[in-house]
């Protein structure tokens, strides 16, 4: 079946949902589209909830976006995935099948579902290229997560191959920005140790606890680069297979640690904390498919460090 909107497609004058647009992805995606000309749309979880099928679908009809930023998911870092299974399983299998199943059946143009590089096999060759998907066991740690967003991937081939929809996915490497879940249980390594190093500045300690070894390596982007890089996709990508969208190079958790120390001022060693799980060892992706379609990223691992630690200390609530 023919797809109905190939590229170039344009945003401006349509109307845009962002789904899950108070999140660090949709909020930096809604700050991203101020400029693009087009009419944007939200719902706040207290108005719709994304697993509730019948709610979304008469959302979908009354509002009628024309395109869909699929951002909405329920995420965590190492220790949320290996704890909270079925909540990272059955909420983002849920909401991929309401959003992508309504936006079907209410005729939306196009649809950019987003992803995580988690869904790569966990011994995939490094930089991963999207053809490594399904071809080797998961990491286990995130293994719920990282099936759900298959499910996602799959969804959009599924729809595009039988109804003809212009839906793309798109997988993202570790992210962090404004807006992040800086609770140092359930977070990303990112905001937790950036949140544990200016607690430990400010109570004048000389160790900054890591979880694991320190060793694995992770690709960081900063959520405006991403924001910035779905705009793109969306005008220019109308492809089956999913896209990956990072930022082209990766540094071990104690580089990253060490980063953060410098950024926050912090003058203190490493503990690390060996009864946590590592991971996965590495997972960098390979974008030279993004690349040849003209975008890269434009913040670097220590300026986005900066920016996020001066939101930090203006607007987070977790100071102490
Ligand atoms: O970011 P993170 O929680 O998740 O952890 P993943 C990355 C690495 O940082 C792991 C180490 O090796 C952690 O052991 N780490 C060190 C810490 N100190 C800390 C800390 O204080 N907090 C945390 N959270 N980690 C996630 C997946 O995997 O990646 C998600 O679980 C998603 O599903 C996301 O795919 C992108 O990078 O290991």
């Amino acid at each position: 079946m023919n797809i109905r909107n190939c590229v170039p497609y344009s945003i401006e004058g349509k109307k845009v949902w962002i789904a899950g647009h108070l999140g660090m992805v949709g909020s930096a995606i809604v700050r991203r589209l101020a400029s693009e000309g087009c009419d944007i749309l939200t719902a706040p979880r207290s108005e719709l909830d994304l697993r509730r099928q019948a709610d979304v679908e008469a959302w979908l009809a009354d509002r009628r976006p024309d395109a869909i930023f699929m951002a909405a998911a329920t995420v965590g870092g190492i220790l949320a995935n290996e704890t909270r299974p079925a909540d990272f399983l059955y909420d983002n299998i849920v909401i991929e099948t309401n959003v992508v199943h309504g936006a079907m059946r209410t005729g939306v143009e196009k649809l950019l579902l987003l992803g995580s590089s988690c869904i790569y096999p966990r011994l995939a060759p490094q930089p991963i290229p999207e053809a490594a998907l399904l071809t080797g066991p998961l990491e286990p740690t995130n293994q719920w997560y990282a099936v759900a967003k298959i499910a996602g991937i799959k969804l959009c081939q599924a729809y595009r191959r039988q109804y003809g929809c212009d839906f793309i996915s798109t997988m993202p490497p570790n992210l962090y920005g404004p807006n992040d879940n800086f609770d140092p249980v359930s977070s990303h390594v990112l905001p937790a140790l950036l949140l544990k190093a200016h607690r430990a500045k400010v109570e004048g300690m000389q160790a900054l606890e890591i979880w694991g070894t320190g060793t694995p390596r992770r690709e960081f982007l900063y959520v405006d680069d991403l924001a910035d890089a779905l705009v793109h996709v969306m005008k220019t990508y109308s492809e089956e297979e999913p896209l990956n969208v990072g930022a082209g190079y990766d540094v071990t958790i104690a580089e990253v640690a060490q980063t953060i120390m410098r950024v926050v001022g912090l003058a203190a060693r490493l503990r690390f904390d060996f009864s946590k799980p590592d991971g996965t060892p590495r997972k960098l992706l390979d974008s030279g498919r993004l690349q040849k379609m003209g975008w890269k990223p434009a913040i670097s691992l220590e300026e986005g460090v900066q920016k996020l630690y001066a939101w930090f200390l203006e607007t987070a609530r977790v100071v102490p």
